[in-house]
């Protein structure tokens, strides 16, 4: 057998040497997923529904909060199997309209859906002969809620996915659950195990074969956490799945396998990936609804985010979690519709469009397309420029015309200065959230970096130049403000990073210093290459000091970055305005 496999390799070795049929094979596949791709990368945004049995405990168990996402509540408050079952009972969601939902969908630019047919509780919301376990057969409602979402998504022209857990199957004596990879029991004991495989292939195979079959073709079949999961179980599902060629799937089937997107959770990365990409994010804190769960985001941070999102080249799944009647929450609805006000006038600066040229634009967001070989940028103002003139920096380019998006007939004026572009910005704010200014342009644009330059012995690092690491569940650090009163907050959490990229001409040893704000002792570890150094903050007293956090040496020319990492042991509260390094 390793004979066979290691001749293999030295055939396939031999192969990729000849440098024609690489090219070509390469070239073949990439042209193929492209096209598969198409309407994806074409459509940058969608909705992402969390609908099932969980909506009626909404976050509440006998009368107790249950922390933490409320589709989750079934493990969360370690409800026994034949319990959780009786919610089935009462579920009868007559307030659901497909269409409503699927409208609404639409009205906010979203170019497509994806439910959740089976979540980790086990429970199908579809009709199924694999499991009596459904929607149709357990409850009074008796209808088919996807049924009717596929066909209003049909009618109004919006794709479908579904989203199936297909490891964590909390319901099944061969599924999955959250902590199984430690050996540790299910919580409830009278749930006799079965081997993994059973559930596979009685349940999970059968019913990922229903929902593609009987939906008129699903756009996306969307895995989730695989806990537990073998190759084994993930092949069996992957050989229903390849059935469907032109279906798209996550990278959430089996840990190490891509799929055709990767799934940023909860958090925006702080630039571009070389892999199609797709954030998902809930609205307020719970995928599933929860009827205490107050911690909605505003329009604008959702407006913006779709803008960051698309100024990356990404896609974003925004969630919502309907209620046991059938119904959006009203602050969902809130801001679907503020959303789409925005977009129907702005949408063309989201569809179609490509990532952002532009290293960092302090005033806000670039997204662009190529028409008939010119480039067309779309500036995403959302800080006006209060002097009048809004800097493109580092755009020298044969300009056609300027002008609103929304507003056509508005033009703008230029200049050029250097090796910057200068519109002239009335001091009208058109839109608060998000103003779109166009430039059309005779040429395919190139744009001279802004990235900061290491020369004369000194480098300025601001906070709006930094990529913050977030983590997907935890605190996230923020930027406010731009320029020089921008400011990095609610740096609390120790699994923040942050990364400054710039561009070194003159290698040599550097004093770091920052102007940073600490309420008690902080230690971090500052990078630059393969070069680390260790420092401390004191506490500043409630103000902004510029500390210094020791030399670092820097032995590369071109581009690198530094980064700050907390020391997990030793963080409290930070704020920090810029990093500075001198000779
Ligand atoms: C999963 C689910 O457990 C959750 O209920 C929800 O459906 C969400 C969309 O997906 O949760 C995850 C999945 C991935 C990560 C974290 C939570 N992750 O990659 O960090």
């Amino acid at each position: 057998m390793n004979r066979i496999i290691i001749i293999i390799g030295i055939i396939s070795f031999l192969f990729s040497c000849s440098p024609n049929s690489q090219v070509e094979e390469k070239d073949e596949a990439t042209l193929q997923q492209d096209q598969k791709m198409e309407w994806w990368r074409e459509a940058r945004f969608g909705l992402f529904i969390h609908w099932g049995l969980y909506a009626e405990p909404a976050g509440e168990w006998k009368g107790e909060r249950i922390a933490g996402i409320s589709e989750w509540i079934m493990a969360r408050a370690a409800i026994p199997v034949k319990e959780y079952e009786k919610l089935a009972e009462n579920f009868n969601p007559e307030k659901y309209d497909a269409e409503a939902w699927v409208k609404l969908a639409k009205y906010a630019g979203m170019k497509y859906i994806v439910i959740t047919s089976k979540h980790h509780d086990g429970f199908a919301m579809f009709q199924s002969k694999a499991s009596k376990y459904n929607i149709v057969d357990a409850t009074l409602f008796g209808r088919d809620p996807l049924k009717e979402l596929a066909d209003a998504c049909k009618k109004y022209g919006i794709r479908l996915g579904f989203y199936y857990s297909q490891a964590q199957d909390w319901h099944e004596p061969g599924g999955t659950y959250f902590n199984i990879e430690d050996g540790k029991p299910h919580w409830d004991a009278n749930l006799v195990r079965e081997p993994l495989m059973n559930y596979i292939n009685g349940k999970a195979v059968p019913q990922v074969k229903e929902i593609l079959e009987n939906y008129g073709g699903l756009d996306i079949l969307w895995w989730d956490t695989p806990r537990g999961m073998t190759e084994e179980a993930a092949q069996a599902l992957q050989d229903v799945a390849d059935e469907y060629p032109d279906m798209l799937t996550n990278n959430r089937l089996y840990r190490p396998w891509p799929g055709d997107f990767t799934t940023p959770e909860q958090h925006v990365p702080p630039t571009g990936l070389d892999y199609d990409w797709e954030v998902c994010m809930t609205m307020n804190t719970s995928w599933g609804y929860k009827s205490y769960d107050e911690n909605w985001k505003s329009g604008e941070t959702l407006i913006r985010m779709l803008v960051d999102i698309a100024s990356k080249g990404g896609n974003l799944l925004l969630n919502v979690g309907p209620t046991p009647e059938g119904l959006f929450p009203e602050p969902s609805i809130d801001r679907l519709k503020q959303i789409g006000l925005w977009m129907q006038q702005n949408s063309e600066s989201i569809y179609g469009t490509t990532a952002s040229p532009f290293f960092k634009l302090p005033w806000g967001r670039c997204t662009t397309k190529e028409v008939d070989g010119n480039t067309i940028l779309y500036l995403h103002v959302f800080d006006w420029p209060k002097t009048g003139l809004l800097q493109v920096p580092g755009l020298k380019t044969r300009i056609k015309d300027i002008y609103l998006l929304s507003n056509p007939k508005q033009k703008f004026a230029w200049k050029f200065e250097d090796d910057d572009l200068f519109i002239h910005a009335p001091s009208i704010i058109f839109d608060p959230i998000n103003t779109v200014v166009v430039i059309e342009t005779k040429e395919k644009v190139k744009v001279t970096s802004n990235m900061p330059t290491l020369k004369e012995g000194s480098i300025l690092l601001p906070a709006d130049f930094a990529d913050i690491h977030n983590p997907g569940y935890g605190t996230h650090a923020y930027l406010s403000g731009s320029g020089k009163k921008s400011i990095i907050q609610n740096w609390v959490d120790a699994r923040v990073r942050l990364e400054w990229m710039f561009n070194s001409v003159e290698p040599g040893k550097y004093k770091i210093e920052t102007l940073i704000k600490a309420n008690e002792i902080c230690k971090l570890n500052v990078t630059v290459g393969d070069k680390n150094v260790e420092s401390e903050i004191q506490p500043t007293n409630n103000k902004f000091e510029i500390i210094s956090l020791g030399e670092i040496e820097i032995s590369e020319t071109g581009n690198q970055s530094i980064s700050l990492t907390p020391d997990r042991e030793n963080w409290g509260e930070v704020e920090l305005m810029y990093v500075e390094l001198v000779k």
